[in-house]
């Protein structure tokens, strides 16, 4: 597998975390770029620009953090990180850490802009 990343992106970091705690480093070349300055390698694995893009072992790419992590979860079943029994109490955990990035990062791109 291939993720494309970048240091920055609190996504790509949500990313790379699964992947670690999945134990599957060692299956995935980090593929660093930078997503606002049109990285042409980027564009190919995902025309839309954004990290992270997760692509396959069988070629595809997937991009959202969410999505690369419900892709994961069922390719890799073996460190489920949505366990049986605490499905709901993980997803809210998730939705609200996903609400908070967002805000972090709206702020962010706010004043980068
Ligand atoms: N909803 C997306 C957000 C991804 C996102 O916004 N990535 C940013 C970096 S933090 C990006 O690549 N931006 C580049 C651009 O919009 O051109 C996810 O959960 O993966």
């Amino acid at each position: 597998m291939e993720l494309y990343l970048n240091a920055t992106s609190p996504y790509a970091r949500v990313a790379r975390i699964l992947l670690m705690e999945k134990g599957l480093m060692s299956k995935v070349t980090l593929m660093w770029c930078d997503p606002w300055a049109d990285d042409a390698e980027l564009l190919k694995a995902n025309p839309a620009g954004r990290v992270p893009a997760l692509v396959t072992a069988e070629g595809i790419t997937l991009s959202e953090s969410m999505l690369l992590a419900i892709y994961l979860d069922d390719a890799y079943p073996k460190t489920p990180m949505l366990p049986d029994g605490q499905r709901a109490q993980v997803l809210h955990l998730a939705g609200l850490g996903q609400n908070l990035m967002e805000a972090a990062f709206n702020i962010v791109i706010a004043r980068k802009h």
